[in-house]
């Protein structure tokens, strides 16, 4: 059966019976050619990957793929001239069949019949036409002026218990006690919780995939077993919302309300992979959908450095790119460009149907360049604003540098991607602010920043869900973690929280740092005292990011930095702000050019965060006075 809702499928059969009522050429819906004691070979449609377009869009015609049975020979038919089918292949096993479907720009929104006729019989399936969404508050993209806040879903907050358990789930797969089973959160819990959100000041929200994933669950000998897929990074579906999140109602409901409070959303994209339990990995669209198979495949070493050089080895190259990322994840093959377009039509997709304003496309190095490169021109070709950040999880500045977009790589390519996540600097600080490494180390790191086109553009992650939570981490501290997350919101780039931290939550790794939200943490009379205390504090920091342009998108200029203290400049225009940090035990004087950045003597340099300091430029010089173990931000009046 093809998955449209009801209202969808009474169109079609009213547009069918129309058509024939006016004697159109459809074509018997009955099979036929079948001979006495053979059965029929019946023509059936089980699904269409895009069920639906846009007319006047950058992509016209769409390819569409259809699976079904017995497609050999296929021709399609479109009733209505305005849609023009065209290019029409079907694979060897007649299992699926790819064909373009040009859309007249001015056919109106609406469910259009196309027919597939074989030797054998025919049969039809709708095809949706969609009404454009508005542009003015939809598909905004992501820039410094934002906050991000990555959730996940399954772990965030269930706001609808009647999708916990779906049929086809075993009750294990639904067992909130195990850490990799499937734990009711959902999009209903996010709607319910955005006012959380809109309160802590977060601008932008990242979930976790919400393809469909399957709902079973994997058991084995290994330590990860019994295990789900509640996470979302292995799609059977690029076309279908997870039934135990929600539908696209309640999507669209989302995105609508965060909108509506100001606050944009992240869809995680992934390209790179599918689960090993959708239906192509059984049955492939073409011989060479994936590289290789389930039974023959080899592993990704992630040796992923040689990418960056011209002189690696070409086999290795082709291990990071065409491994698979684990034994059940099958690595999609993009230089077969029926792959590469079809996966560059889904990610527009989702943003036409959904408004979506950014995307976080996982795992991105391991995909050949090129396709980067083509995938984002297609999104900023239809949609200008339109953001996505790559997960290139490197230490090293050099290899992240390689893929953000804006120059070319040894290979000549461009990726003109948007942003990437500055690992380094995160490890940079975590170790930092962990007392594993002198300050200075901050400073330091941001010297790669010459190897990025524009460093601001970087995304800077407070923490990710494959991490383990800052208050896990060895020599961890309340002011270690304070310190991390004033950083994080306060040097240039776009900073990206995790759920939790804002709490203090405490996680080791993988699954353990994907714990449950306490429901009790979302109103401030339920958080617990240390709780409250991150939270007041990640917030103040978010809100005077908010309050000053120069913390947003100011130059950064560094000042001073030893073995304990890191003071650095945001200054944008007249606003100068300057961020101190001293890890030390003891407070600390520490005496910075002012008026190299052209703060004149006589003005005053007053903290508006953290403890009560003040100091005033003399002689070209300031004084400044930091509490120990904190950070303090000063403007300069
Ligand atoms: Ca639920
Ligand atoms: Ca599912
Ligand atoms: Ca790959």
């Amino acid at each position: 059966m093809i998955r449209h809702n009801s209202s969808v499928l009474l169109s079609f059969i009213v547009l069918y019976v129309g058509a024939a009522l006016c004697g159109r050429p459809f074509v018997d819906a009955q099979p036929r050619g079948a001979t006495e004691g053979r059965p029929y070979k019946t023509t059936s449609i089980a699904k269409v990957d895009p069920p639906s377009w846009w007319a006047k869009h950058t992509i016209n015609p769409v390819r569409l793929l259809v699976r079904g049975t017995n497609l050999q020979g296929a021709r399609v038919t479109s009733t209505n001239p305005e849609l023009q089918v065209s290019n029409v292949s079907v694979n060897e096993s007649g299992t699926y069949l790819f064909v373009d479907v040009g859309i007249s720009p001015s056919l109106a929104p609406g469910t259009y019949p196309l027919i597939v006729g074989t030797r054998t019989g025919s049969t039809m399936f709708p095809f949706r036409l969609e009404p454009p969404l508005e542009t003015r508050t939809n598909f905004q993209g992501i820039n410094n002026d934002d906050i991000i806040y990555l959730i996940m879903p399954d772990r965030f907050a269930d706001g609808d218990p009647s999708n916990n358990a779906p049929a086809n789930a075993p009750p294990e797969a639904n067992d909130r006690n195990n850490p990799r089973g499937f734990h009711g959160g959902d999009l209903r819990g996010i709607i319910n919780n955005l006012p959380y959100l809109k309160d802590l000041g977060v601008t932008a929200i990242w979930l976790t995939p919400w393809y469909d994933n399957w709902n079973g669950l994997n058991r084995c000998e290994k330590p990860w077993c019994p295990h789900t897929y509640y996470h979302g990074y292995h799609a059977i579906d690029y076309y279908a919302v997870e039934d135990r999140f929600g539908n696209m109602a309640t999507l669209r409901e989302l995105i609508q309300k965060a909108h509506a409070l100001d606050m944009k959303i992240i869809q995680d994209q992934v390209a790179n992979h599918v689960g090993s339990q959708h239906p192509w990995v059984k049955d492939p669209p073409l011989p060479n959908w994936f590289h290789d198979t389930l039974a023959q495949h080899q592993l990704n070493k992630f040796t992923n450095s040689v990418l960056r050089f011209p002189n690696s080895n070409p086999a290795d190259v082709r291990n990071v790119l065409d491994g698979w990322f684990s034994d059940d994840l099958p690595d999609m093959n993009q230089e077969e460009p029926e792959v590469a377009r079809y996966e560059i039509q889904n990610a527009l997709w989702w943003v036409g149907m959904t408004g979506i304003d950014g995307i976080r496309q996982d795992t991105i190095q391991y995909m050949p360049r090129f396709f980067i490169r083509d995938l984002s021109n297609a999104l900023h070709r239809q949609y200008p604003k339109m953001w996505m950040v790559g997960e290139v999880f490197e230490r090293d500045s050099a290899h992240t540098a390689f893929f953000i977009g804006g120059h070319k790589g040894w290979d000549g390519i461009d990726t003109r991607l948007d942003s990437v996540f500055d690992f380094a600097l995160w490890n940079a600080s975590l170790t930092v602010f962990t007392n594993k490494a002198p300050v200075r180390v901050l400073s330091d790191l941001l010297k790669n920043d010459k190897l990025y086109p524009d460093a601001s553009k970087l995304t800077v992650l407070a923490n990710n869900h494959d991490t383990r939570r800052f208050m896990s981490l060895e020599g961890s501290t309340e002011a270690g973690a304070m310190m991390h997350v004033a950083f994080v919101l306060s040097v240039r780039g776009i900073p990206q929280l995790y759920y939790g931290e804002e709490i203090a939550m405490r996680g080791a790794d993988d699954p353990d740092n994907r714990q449950d939200f306490p429901a009790s943490a979302f109103n401030a009379d339920g958080r617990k005292p240390h709780e409250q205390k991150m939270f007041e504090w990640t917030r103040s920091w978010i809100q005077l990011r908010r309050e000053h342009v120069a913390m947003r998108s100011g130059r950064m200029i560094d000042l001073f930095s030893d073995d304990e203290t890191y003071v650095f400049a945001r200054q944008h225009g007249n606003e100068t702000l300057i961020i101190a940090f001293n890890r030390h035990k003891q407070p600390k004087q520490v005496t910075v050019p002012a008026g190299r950045i052209g703060l004149k003597d006589g003005l005053s340099l007053k903290s508006v965060i953290g403890v009560d300091t003040s100091s005033r430029v003399v002689n070209g010089e300031a004084a400044l006075n930091l509490p120990a173990q904190t950070a303090v931000a000063f403007k300069a009046f």
